[in-house]
């Protein structure tokens, strides 16, 4: 994502500086002379400058897109270069890493993010912009959307302000918790879910309690529809969990339902079916070896 962000704001003209994890990464993207973007049949070649975290230069605007376990830990890198009244895009899934990053730089205006964008990376630094989406940028204390979002237009960046971020946010978190832990547990395509659909609805019902519980009854709303048309317009794809399972990589199950236990524990509302899913979970990833945190 960050990638796929770096070269469209560079298509248009904009300035950017890629802020990449160590020296063998840098040097990596140094040999290959910047960022390619693949949409459609056009293939752009995007001549982009790239740093290392520890870098002096002070940071106006910064777009956090790293994982959701990482991005703490990102931000007190680069901490002391913000700008006082600097922004902070912060584009990670779930909940729980935006609002951890947010306390940690007090001085800046944090942005949180949605995005149904898609992208891979069809080889180091060379990346394809799969599928239109859209994103929905929000702050929890503004209302009004910061001019320099314009910015994005020119970009062609499909986005829209939204006031209720949360709301969306706490949305896809369900969407992601009555989806993607199931297909990890019966190793399926979304659509293979087809199959376990009381168990999906289930899910659904305690999600949509809850999300009235933590005050997102907006969010709530029609979540079981919803989340049987993602199922049904992405039967043939692997969830993101799932993928990551398959590849041996850390999942986000922290953010995902980890966040949504331990709200409802907070507030001691029973979710039985969500703590049995979340047991089930982190017993498969710990038999696998991965972690379950
Ligand atoms: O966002 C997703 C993911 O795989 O992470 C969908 C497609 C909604 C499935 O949960």
């Amino acid at each position: 994502m960050g990638t796929l962000w770096a070269a469209r704001l560079a298509r248009a003209g904009l300035p950017v500086t890629l802020i990449l994890r160590n020296r063998a990464r840098l040097q990596n993207f140094n040999d290959a002379y910047g960022l390619t973007l693949v949409e459609g049949e056009r293939t752009d070649p995007l001549t982009i400058t790239a740093q290392l975290p520890e870098t002096d230069e002070r940071i106006e605007r910064l777009l956090l897109t790293c994982k959701a376990y990482d991005a703490e830990q990102a931000i007190a890198q680069i901490a002391h270069r913000l700008h006082p009244g600097a922004t902070v895009i912060l584009l990670q899934n779930g909940l729980g890493s935006q609002q951890a990053v947010a306390a940690r730089v007090p001085q800046a205006h944090c942005i949180f993010a949605s995005s149904t964008e898609g992208a891979y990376r069809e080889r180091d630094w060379r990346v394809v912009f799969a599928g239109q989406g859209h994103t929905w940028l929000g702050d929890t204390c503004l209302n009004e959307a910061p001019i320099w979002l314009n910015e994005l237009q020119l970009s062609h960046i499909a986005h829209e302000w939204s006031p209720n971020i949360l709301s969306r946010l706490w949305r896809k978190l369900a969407l992601n918790c009555a989806i993607n832990p199931l297909t990890v547990l019966y190793d399926c395509t979304n659509g293979g879910l087809q199959a376990h659909r009381t168990e999906v609805d289930t899910l659904c019902s305690e999600l949509a309690a809850l999300l009235v519980r933590c005050d997102q009854a907006d969010a709530a709303e029609n979540l079981a529809d919803e989340v049987h048309r993602v199922i049904q317009a992405t039967s043939n794809n692997y969830s993101s969990m799932h993928q990551d399972v398959a590849q041996g990589r850390r999942t986000e199950i922290s953010y995902l339902l980890g966040y949504a236990c331990q709200a409802a524990r907070q507030r001691q509302f029973d979710v039985p079916h969500l703590h049995a899913l979340h047991q089930r979970l982190i017993d498969h990833l710990s038999q696998r070896g991965l972690p379950y945190d």
